[in-house]
């Protein structure tokens, strides 16, 4: 296989551990802290996680190891959506687990959740872990998105372990992953398996982070990534002065991404879905306040721009809600058939103008054709609209271009509007992780190894202080049964971690506010450039906008 420089420079790369975990394995003691509660709902979390429920935080620091001495045999997996830093995770839970004892032995469960119930894996050594040090993606053993939530599927994952003789499993995801890596350490405790389950929190969405967690692994690198090819467009958008850009960029529900984006270059435009939601603005409405921003800047001589869309909107904009409830009624079962067996558009037309009710018909009737029809293609296995898929970036700049043809008529705007479109996920989900996720991932990893060798079970590794220099952050665990709420899900309760949206009232979004005005107007560009892995600390270890101002 043929390297590239950076990657060959990047195997030479030492990620930096917190302080407490620098003085080798056998100087990591641990420091108890409080009993645990659940967020919410203590006392239902409590019946439902009867032998994980209400244990210590716990933090390292320096000290003798008092851990037993066990032969550990550990299984990782890596689950959902891929996220810079996931390479060193496993590097960092293998460096620990050989440093402890050479007889260790770290298997990787292939393909995600269903490597673990199909036992399908590799043992991880040190030829092959040394291939992916400080590199992006999850092609070390793969990932996917089974979910492991069924009683039958922990005894096949029980039946797996106990066939290796695994002490513990490492789940590496989202926050539906880690509520599942809560479940199973609960099922392997009541059922005396012995078998361990510790999760990291992973997710370039950003959006599993609590007052625990500070953030989730890969919103680093991602965000950095689109920041700097949004930061690009703004300046070509600025040279040629002739095109307006929407840029949707990933995040499938929360909005963190797009806001983390915005901070980073302050482009005109920058939605976000949770405020869309609690001001419950309708789709003329968002077009109209972009409208705004483009008739001004365009009464300045700038018939530029650049909107940031959140591939999540959709679903937060209350009248879309509705108009996708009820378009999954109209097609419910076999009535699809029915649906797709309509010769031309405008016999399906005339069948959905029958079925939706007048208000969501008044929204059908304003989205361009071709959003239209993709409501009514893209359809899931279960049979409901793809929200996800809508392009929404299509979607606003349509609107608004109608809505500048309205203005025009009434003489109200003179411009041109020439809009190009962007779709920023993949191109920086598997990026080289920047030198702050490099570190944070691996002492995850390092730090997940020492609380299978203290026997925690149900904790989810935790490295905090992180807008700090790496020497200053805080190792440790917290159970994340603490995490945890019930919401409804597929019509039951259940027990979840809860999902981080944007806090309105929180500093990033009041940073953002309070300056969006004048970006809307003035040109008021950054331009963050590429990641940078070597050079100065304050280019190379920058946290996100984000997190600095969360830590203030
Ligand atoms: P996770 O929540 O599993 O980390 O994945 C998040 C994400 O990257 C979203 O941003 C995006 O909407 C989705 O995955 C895309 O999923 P897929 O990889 O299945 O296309």
């Amino acid at each position: 296989m043929k390297l590239s420089p950076l990657q060959m420079s990047r195997y030479q790369y030492n990620p930096k551990l917190p302080g407490m975990l620098r003085n080798g394995i056998s100087e990591i003691c641990v420091q108890n802290g409080s009993a645990t509660e659940s967020v919410a709902d203590q006392e239902k979390i409590k019946a439902l996680f009867p032998n994980t429920y209400g244990k210590n935080e716990i933090t390292f620091k320096k000290g003798q190891n008092t851990s037993a001495a066990k032969k550990q045999v550990v299984g990782v997996i890596l689950s959902g959506g891929q996220a810079p830093g996931g390479h060193n995770v496993i590097c960092g839970l293998y460096d620990a687990l050989k440093a402890t004892d050479a007889e260790n032995v770290l298997y990787g469960f292939k393909g995600g959740p269903s490597g673990l119930l199909e036992d399908d894996y590799i043992i991880f050594d040190d030829d092959y872990i040394n291939q992916y040090r400080n590199t992006g993606g999850f092609d070390i053993i793969g990932s996917g998105r089974t979910k492991l939530e069924s009683e039958e599927q922990f005894a096949v994952v029980a039946e797996v372990c106990k066939k290796h003789g695994i002490t513990a499993i490492v789940i590496i995801g989202g926050d539906d992953s880690n509520t599942n890596a809560a479940v199973l350490a609960e099922y392997f405790a009541a059922n005396n398996t012995g078998v361990q389950v510790i999760g990291c929190p992973k997710t370039i969405d950003g959006d599993l982070k609590n007052e625990d967690i500070e953030c989730s692994f890969g919103f680093d690198t991602a965000t950095k990534t689109y920041s700097e090819m949004i930061g690009n467009i703004g300046r070509d958008a600025n040279s040629a002065k002739k095109y307006w850009h929407f840029v949707k960029v990933m995040g499938r529900s929360a909005s963190h991404v797009a806001l983390e984006c915005a901070l980073e270059t302050q482009p005109n435009i920058c939605l976000i879905g949770e405020e869309v939601a609690a001001k419950k603005m309708s789709l003329s409405e968002i077009a109209n306040y972009i409208a705004d921003s483009v008739a001004n800047r365009a009464a300045k001589g700038w018939n530029f721009g650049v909107a940031i869309i959140p591939e999540g909107i959709v679903e937060f904009v209350p009248e879309f809600s509705v108009l996708i409830a009820e378009i999954n009624e109209l097609l419910a079962g076999e009535k699809t058939e029915a649906f797709n067996a309509l010769p031309t558009w405008k016999d399906k037309y005339d069948f959905i103008e029958n079925g939706l009710t007048k208000e969501s018909m008044a929204v059908f009737a304003i989205l361009p054709e071709s959003i239209q029809q993709q409501l009514f293609l893209e359809r899931d296995p279960h049979g409901n609209v793809q929200v996800s898929l809508i392009e929404s970036e299509k979607l606003f700049s349509e609107l608004v271009k109608n809505n500048l043809a309205a203005r025009k008529a009434e003489g109200t705007y003179k411009g041109k509007f020439t809009p190009i479109h962007h779709f920023f996920g993949y191109e920086g989900r598997c990026a080289f992780p920047s030198n702050f996720d490099a570190d944070y991932c691996y002492s995850l990893g390092y730090n997940a190894f020492m609380l299978i060798q203290y026997g925690y079970t149900g904790y989810l590794s935790k490295v905090s202080n992180l807008s700090k220099p790496a020497e200053e952050w805080v190792a440790g665990g917290m159970p994340i049964t603490k995490m945890m709420n019930i919401e409804r899900r597929n019509g039951k309760d259940k027990p979840v971690i809860r999902k981080a949206l944007v806090e309105l009232d929180g500093k990033p979004f009041k940073y953002f506010e309070e300056r969006r005005a004048e970006w809307a107007v003035e040109t008021c560009y950054t331009y963050p450039g590429a990641i940078q892995y070597y050079g100065p600390s304050e280019v190379c270890d920058l946290t996100t906008r984000t997190l600095s101002l969360e830590q203030e």
